[in-house]
């Protein structure tokens, strides 16, 4: 397999507002970040994605760009994000930037003219349509509830917005516009930044007949149409002729609905394309009839099955990112560990153990590597994420769930989960800021801190670590060939991951109660380079304690 320093980089995912404030405003920003380099150093990262830091009005906190080439006050300026990439690469850090170009702000100049009038040089930026009988051009729901069009009076048309109508999609169709984007991502290049993580890449191309969809509950599934549209694929090799091939970057598509066929075509070897993929399935097992509004712990067996296929279908044809957490989804020791207080730690390690021994490339999305937990806000008025907040208004108005069973949902799905600020020490605000937050800390920061598991050696964050460094010394775990142990375990998920140099042997119990396993002989006499129980004989019956996890390598 060819070496390539983006499939051996561990990532670490930022969200800038909720990370670290310099300035006690409340919002974390670009010297915050600074501030903490070394901290990131020292956990072992190599790699930075930080989320949108562009000028926005904030709709959907920054996924909703008015300006590609300006920093957003509340973050810092230019200068600052120059300072923060010196600094980053000083210690050897690369930093990604989140282009979010499926869509704009509607303050966006661009959208601003664009709308004005049909003979507006920007009106095909946009994607503009004729309603029908008075009422949108087609069925299709949006992301965030509500249709995916609405009505601008200005010129009596519909603009398309797959998800809030502070964000309106960009016409790709429009070669202009492209030209526009490979720009701009240009600048960048030239500016220093060492890659971009492409929001909602998958979604840039649109049937242009735009049919109705299948309707669900109130919308109809518009997914057929622009989901790996027709022309994903050209545009996206233009983009690597225009931009990518140009430098030395590393590129992961947010690809919402791919499959493992499909992933090849994005991050296949031949690299026409990106690097690799982000996909959905394994976070989406166990969503409902109202998706992801839905009280149920996720499947393990379902998920499971997820992982086994995308391990074994990728190998050596394309290329994946590994994550189970991310400013998008619940923390993942709430959704697929356990959170109590006898069980968290151990948990957020037997899963960092499984998350980081699979092929691909790791992110670590942050609070992670202290194990933070959902925040369960008991008030609606606590939220601030747009699509909580729009899905609890439509769900409930509807009659389609409770208030009180939305208001569960939202503790266990909801995005703010993931979005509460880092907890750095047991001061104010645990140390993220001295002013009065943007959005409400979780209260757990008093046992829940970077600062006291820095110096607690089976701490949470130690562990990770460690489990980073071993990146370093066992290429295996880059290159090994996946291959599942108990493949019908309903508790264990166990594998190999094997090159002619070396073999691992890991093993992960994914539930609360002790299993016993049979762990072949041969494996009896390899070295256990990680475990997150201290002391263990291994035996050839073996009972495997409460989310126990460790990895057995054949070499010294
Ligand atoms: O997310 C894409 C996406 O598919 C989300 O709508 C996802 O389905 C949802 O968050 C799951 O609850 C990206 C960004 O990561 C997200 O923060 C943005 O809101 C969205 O695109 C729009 O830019
Ligand atoms: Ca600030």
């Amino acid at each position: 397999m060819k070496r390539q320093w983006w499939k051996e980089a561990v990532v670490y995912q930022i969200y800038p507002r909720s990370f670290n404030d310099s300035n006690g405003d409340g919002i974390g920003d670009i010297n915050g970040i600074i501030e903490k380099l070394d901290y990131l150093k020292e956990l072992g990262i190599n790699v930075i994605w930080i989320s949108p830091l562009l000028e926005s009005p904030l709709d959907d906190n920054g996924y909703d760009i008015s300006d590609y080439q300006k920093i957003l006050s509340d973050y810092g300026t230019m200068q600052d994000y120059e300072r923060l990439l010196e600094n980053a690469h000083k210690r050897g850090i690369k930093i990604l930037m989140d282009l979010v170009v499926n869509h704009s702000s509607d303050e966006h100049n661009w959208f601003v003219e664009s709308r004005k009038s049909l003979d507006n040089p920007y009106r095909d930026y946009y994607i503009w349509k004729d309603g029908k009988d008075g009422k949108a051009p087609n069925n299709w729901g949006a992301f965030f509830g509500g249709s995916t069009w609405e009505h601008d009076p200005q010129t009596d048309m519909y603009y398309l917005h797959l998800f809030s109508k502070k964000q309106p999609d960009l016409n790709w169709e429009c070669e202009k516009l492209r030209k526009e984007i490979y720009d701009m991502m240009n600048f960048w290049c030239e500016k220093g930044v060492d890659g971009f993580r492409m929001d909602v890449i998958s979604l840039i191309s649109k049937v242009q007949t735009f049919p109705d969809g299948e309707v669900g509950k109130l919308y109809g599934d518009g997914g057929k149409y622009f989901v790996h549209g027709p022309k994903i694929h050209d545009y996206l090799q233009e983009m690597n002729r225009e931009v990518l091939s140009k430098y030395d970057i590393m590129t992961v598509g947010e690809t919402a609905g791919v499959t493992t066929e499909e992933a090849e075509k994005y991050a296949g070897n031949d690299q026409k394309e990106l690097n690799m993929v982000f996909h959905f399935e394994h976070v989406d097992v166990g969503n409902g009839p109202l998706g992801k509004w839905t009280t149920e712990r996720f499947d393990f067996v379902k998920f499971k099955e997820i992982i086994i296929k995308w391990q074994e279908e990728l190998y050596n044809k394309a290329w994946n990112s590994l994550y189970l957490g991310n400013h998008d989804q619940p923390r993942s020791v709430t959704r697929f560990g356990n959170d109590s207080d006898e069980f968290r730690e151990v948990s957020a390690k037997m899963l960092v153990t499984f998350n980081h021994m699979l092929q691909g490339t790791p992110y670590i999305y942050q609070g992670e590597e202290i194990g933070m937990t959902n925040v369960y806000f008991d008030n609606l008025e606590d939220y601030n994420d747009i699509e909580s907040l729009r899905y609890f208004e439509e769900l409930t108005s509807e009659g389609l769930i409770s208030k009180e069973e939305m208001m569960e949902c939202l503790k266990l799905r909801g995005r703010d989960n993931s979005r509460t600020p880092m907890h750095w020490d047991n001061t104010q605000n645990a140390g993220f800021s001295s002013g009065k937050t943007w959005i409400k800390m979780a209260s757990n920061f008093d046992k829940i801190n970077a600062q006291e598991q820095q110096s607690r050696e089976n701490s949470v964050l130690n562990y990770y670590k460690k489990i980073i460094k071993l990146r370093g010394k066992h290429e295996v775990i880059y290159d090994g060939k996946f291959t599942p142990y108990m493949k019908s375990s309903e508790e264990i998920f166990a594998f190999t991951r094997e090159t002619n140099e070396e073999t691992l042997f890991v093993m992960c119990n994914f539930t609360e109660n002790e299993i016993s396993v049979e762990i072949p002989e041969k494996y009896l006499e390899f070295n256990c380079i990680i475990s997150n129980y201290d002391g263990n004989t291994l035996a050839n019956s073996y009972i495997l304690k409460p989310y126990e996890a460790f990895v057995l390598s054949s070499k010294n």
